[in-house]
């Protein structure tokens, strides 16, 4: 039995009641000489549901900054965001790559 001004379980073992919130990981993409800009900004309009206006500032933040993030995820969909973007170039035959990393 607890004693008077005891936490009980939730001093001993914060993690048994509080949920831990998903790691997250962001998805993205790295600067090449070769893929064509506009592939680039159709490709992040289709996976990662940004606006026109968006995919083109994030494309030219790659494209003179060598990196940038497409979106922030749980590991499961950054894993899948990033394959569909590889298998997507690959098919097209552009070099396009791809990352994931801890946010
Ligand atoms: N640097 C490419 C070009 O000049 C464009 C580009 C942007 C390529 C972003 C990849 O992730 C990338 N055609």
């Amino acid at each position: 039995m607890a004693q008077p001004h005891s936490n009980g379980d939730t001093a001993l073992k914060p993690n048994a009641v509080k949920p831990k919130l998903p790691e997250m990981f962001k998805v993205l993409l790295l600067n090449d000489d070769y893929t064509p800009m506009e592939f680039v900004v159709e490709t992040i309009e289709q996976f990662f549901n940004k606006s026109r206006e968006q995919a083109t500032q994030i494309m030219l933040k790659v494209h003179t900054e060598g990196v940038g993030v497409c979106g922030v995820y749980p590991l499961d969909i950054a894993e899948t965001k990033m394959n569909q973007v590889l298998v997507h170039a690959k098919e097209s035959q552009h070099p396009l790559q791809c990352v994931i990393e801890p946010a």
